[in-house]
């Protein structure tokens, strides 16, 4: 089936209801320290609806001067990034297959009413390796392509403590989130719900 071809893979409920607190609250206290800013799309400097921060040595922002980039400090306050919170280690050698841990986790906010635009993950210099995705909080609509601009597209519903991998060729596919259900998790606090939160693990550079 699609799953084992192209690399992806959908770990449906990885991450059970504990799991996910716990993660929730090491999440928001780094988030405490590294608030969410708002991305800004290279050249026309539009706002995108998805709120971000990162954790990790690197983290990926956007600004309409600049573009996308990998950079060490948070582009609002200039500090360092918070660290990986260690469950996020121990889910990267658990699921990846990948010997190198990640450097970087871009935490995507989603309010009712944002969306990601469909696009291909291209800017890390480790281009092989997996990225792995954690979902949590309310459910959303993603949309999976394939390694071109244009052809199929196939939609899926994540929910919260759903995994993707993406691993070989499907680390290359198009994809994006139409849009998020709002009121179908309880799991993230008020102020951060009606949401979604999706953490993404990355390696950036190619090392040695
Ligand atoms: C999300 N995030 O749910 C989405 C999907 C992103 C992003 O797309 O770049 O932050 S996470 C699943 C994902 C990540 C990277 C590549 C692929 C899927 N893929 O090739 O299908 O916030
Ligand atoms: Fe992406």
């Amino acid at each position: 089936m699609l799953q084992s071809e192209t690399g992806f893979r959908l770990l449906k409920g990885h991450l059970d209801r504990a799991a996910q607190a716990a993660l929730v609250e090491a999440v928001l206290a780094r988030v405490d320290r590294s608030p969410l800013f708002t991305p800004a799309m290279p050249r026309t400097g539009r706002k995108m609806s998805v709120r971000m921060t990162n954790f990790g040595p690197l983290g990926w922002v956007t600004d309409k001067d600049r573009g996308y980039r990998y950079q060490a400090a948070h582009p609002v306050t200039g500090e360092a990034w918070p660290n990986l919170p260690q469950a996020l280690f121990d889910l990267w050698e658990a699921v990846s297959g990948w010997p190198d841990p990640p450097e970087a986790c871009l935490v995507n906010w989603y309010g009712p009413g944002a969306r990601l635009g469909q696009h291909i993950d291209a800017d890390e210099d480790a281009k092989f390796a997996p990225v792995v995705s954690v979902s949590l909080g309310d459910s959303a609509k993603f949309r999976l392509g394939g390694p071109t601009p244009k052809g199929p597209t196939t939609s899926l519903t994540l929910d919260s403590g759903d995994v993707v991998v993406l691993a070989g060729p499907a680390r290359r596919f198009r994809h994006g989130v139409d849009r998020i259900y709002p009121g179908t998790s309880t799991l993230l606090p008020p102020g951060w719900r009606p949401g979604r939160i999706n953490l993404t693990l990355r390696r950036v550079t190619k090392g040695q």
